[in-house]
């Protein structure tokens, strides 16, 4: 249903075919888990945590039933559950309002945060995690590039955009809240439908803090709060959005606003809503420069999209969430699934391939805790013979260079895995289960 026009679609489109990225996607999309309800212990996060003050998410030891069946590189491919936002965004002529659609794209990867205040599961070192869509005609891949400290190299390409980064965060707990600090930048590429003034943009920003809050009064949830800067580097349009802090009172809660500027400096767009559930954006009419008509070119029409009078619009609905256990959302649910066509494709390495993490999702709680000590011993053990060998540690699919357009260090993804994966060519994985 994806129209696809321009020739670098066209050609992202073949290779990602040529790759054959989408076979072993075939099976239906999981809708439930083999468990019918949350059994886990329920003990309070603070009792667990008080003597837990400055430890960050590698050094808290909890219990496991503090965890979800879900790994942290599965938990961070979350990030894409609304990426047609970014398909509708590649459809405007307009830069500013592509900017518009990638900034509600990126405060959209907050709705997953709602009614979910578990530990996901630490990946081991060289632990990776792919997952392709044929509906929105995308293929993930994150690898686990660095254990101290944890980062998480992610890349995603699809036929109008990719969206790459690095998953590395600063956690705290402080004694009253848990305090997640995102250090990595993020980039979307955006391949236009209408690509005669640009082919591809480049778009960069830092994410927001998660804190978990209200772990001393028994009601922990997560917030998310600051002022994220988002830049089209190609264009010189760039956002600025602020997630408000949840206060004392509700009055606030998750609310998230911005403005869209363009290169010069001129605020075109507006956009606010509530990242747990819609955001809506508004043109800013009262000034001179307006847009005209032609200019608002879409290749998008069956989708409502923007209104030129000054209107507000829907750009993002959160999709309902399931009743399921550990309150994973309808996405969520299909990352850990092992459909059988997919089996035969997956390198050793796979997030759904851990042995703790697929015993979690069953509810063996004392057999998930056995097996996460054994494959964290087993990592210790790794790291001490290649110490001995006076060997440095390399990842496996991903290397670190200065990123062409935004100059920061990236993790740049070599594009190999899914060549190998096509030829079933894992043979030199590491062992790590
Ligand atoms: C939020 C969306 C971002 C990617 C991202 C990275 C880190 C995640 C965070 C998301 C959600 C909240 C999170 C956090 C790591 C730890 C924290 C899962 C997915 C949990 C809630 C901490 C729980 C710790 C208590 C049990 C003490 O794009």
């Amino acid at each position: 249903s994806l129209i696809v026009i321009s020739s670098p679609q066209v050609e992202k489109k073949n290779q990602l075919l040529k790759e054959e990225s989408f076979v072993g996607y075939e099976d239906p999309l999981r809708t439930k888990l083999a468990l019918d309800e949350d059994n886990r212990p329920k003990v309070g996060l603070w009792s667990v945590l008080k003597s837990m003050v400055g430890q960050d998410l590698t050094k808290l030891t909890l219990p496991v039933s503090f965890n979800e069946p879900t790994s942290l590189l599965q938990r961070v491919s979350e990030d894409i559950e609304y990426s047609h936002i970014l398909d509708q965004a590649a459809t405007f002529e307009d830069s500013s309002l592509r900017m518009l659609y990638v900034a509600a794209f990126t405060a959209s990867m907050y709705a997953s945060t709602t009614n979910r205040v578990s530990k996901p599961f630490n990946p081991l070192l060289g632990e990776t995690f792919e997952y392709a869509r044929t509906d929105g005609q995308y293929r993930f891949f994150t690898e686990q590039v660095s254990h101290h400290p944890p980062i998480s190299a992610t890349w995603t390409e699809s036929p109008k955009w990719d969206f790459y980064g690095e998953c590395n965060v600063n956690s705290s707990f402080n004694g009253r809240t848990f305090a997640v600090q995102h250090l990595g930048l993020w980039h979307i590429i955006i391949r236009p439908d209408h690509n005669d003034d640009v082919t591809k943009e480049t778009y960069s920003w830092k994410k927001p803090n998660n804190t978990v809050i209200g772990i001393l009064m028994g009601k922990p949830q997560v917030d998310n709060s600051g002022d994220v800067h988002i830049t089209n580097h190609t264009t010189g349009d760039y956002c600025l959005l602020h997630y408000r802090a949840h206060g004392w009172t509700s009055a606030g809660a998750y609310e998230v606003r911005g403005e869209i500027f363009n290169k010069n400096d001129e605020k075109v767009w507006v956009l606010g809503g509530h990242w747990n559930d819609s955001i809506y954006g508004k043109k800013v009419t009262s000034r001179d420069m307006e847009l005209t008509l032609d200019r608002i070119k879409t290749t998008n029409s069956a989708m409502g999209g923007p209104k030129l009078d000054g209107s507000k619009f829907l750009i993002w609905k959160a999709n309902e969430r399931p009743s399921v256990p550990f309150n994973l959302t309808s996405f969520a649910l299909t990352l850990n699934a092992l459909p059988p066509h997919l089996l035969p494709y997956l390198p050793p390495t796979d997030s759904r391939l851990r042995p703790d993490q697929r015993a979690m999702e069953y509810g063996e709680y004392d057999k998930a805790a056995e097996e996460k000590h054994r494959v964290e011993v087993k990592q210790r053990a790794a790291k001490k013979e290649r110490e001995q060998r006076g060997e440095e540690y390399k990842p496996k699919w991903f290397i670190q260079e200065e990123h062409p357009v935004t100059k920061s260090l990236y993790w740049k993804f070599s594009g190999d895995y899914w060549i190998k994966r096509k030829d079933h060519k894992f043979e030199n994985c590491a062992d790590i289960y």
